[in-house]
């Protein structure tokens, strides 16, 4: 089976643990890397029909991150960029935790879908940062990644009740063979095979 490293980034408080644990349910068990501030889960999922396991990786506490910023990024394949429609600064942070991602996987450019996180809050807030400001900033991406022989996608999300949650892996999960297609020649990384 096909092992892809995916990350989840963005901000603290987005939202990017309770993404996590909804897409692998209740109960499950992630494996804390104390050397690296982060932990890891396993999920079996497919795409287009053919069986691939996820490394999902999630940061456990920001603070730690800074000197472990490559052992959490090499041999990502693609990444969740979570933002939180509440919170605009978290939305005009993606330009940061992108520039780390492209930078330090050892990949380069690989697929990012970004998440507009807690849309259950819409109604209740003002000041939220609006879907179409989430659709120009991913084809603004999208427009970068294009050469690459992929494009960028948007989703609207809420863990809290569990709206298009598997649906922003899958939506994911279409991207990363047409990257592979485009990238025969990057050498596989022990943490991540295809
Ligand atoms: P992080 O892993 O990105 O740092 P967390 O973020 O997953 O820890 O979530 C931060 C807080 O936001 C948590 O609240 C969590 O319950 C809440 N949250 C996450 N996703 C949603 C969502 O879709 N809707 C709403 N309304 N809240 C959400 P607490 O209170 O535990 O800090
Ligand atoms: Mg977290």
């Amino acid at each position: 089976m096909k092992v892809f490293k995916i990350a989840l980034i963005g901000d603290g408080g987005v939202g990017k643990t309770a993404i996590r644990e909804r897409y692998l349910g209740n109960g499950f068990k992630a494996q804390y890397l104390l050397t690296v501030g982060a932990d890891f889960a396993m999920h079996d999922d497919n795409i287009n029909g053919f069986p691939v396991r996820y490394q999902i990786w999630d940061l456990a506490g920001q603070q730690r991150f800074d000197g472990v910023r490559e052992a959490y990024y090499n041999g990502c394949i693609g990444a969740l960029l979570v933002y939180d429609i509440t919170r605009p600064e978290s939305f005009f942070n993606m330009p940061k935790w992108i520039n780390e991602l492209w930078t330090n996987n050892g990949r380069g450019r690989v697929p990012i879908v970004v998440v507009a996180n807690k849309i259950d809050l819409y109604d209740i807030l003002d000041n939220t940062v609006s879907p179409s400001q989430g659709l120009s900033f991913t084809e603004n991406l999208s427009n970068l990644t294009e050469p690459d022989g992929f494009l960028c996608h948007f989703i609207e999300t809420s863990a809290k009740t569990g709206e298009n949650i598997p649906q922003a892996f899958s939506l994911l999960g279409t991207n990363i063979p047409k990257f592979i297609e485009n990238h025969r020649r990057i050498p596989i990384l022990a943490s991540c095979s295809y």
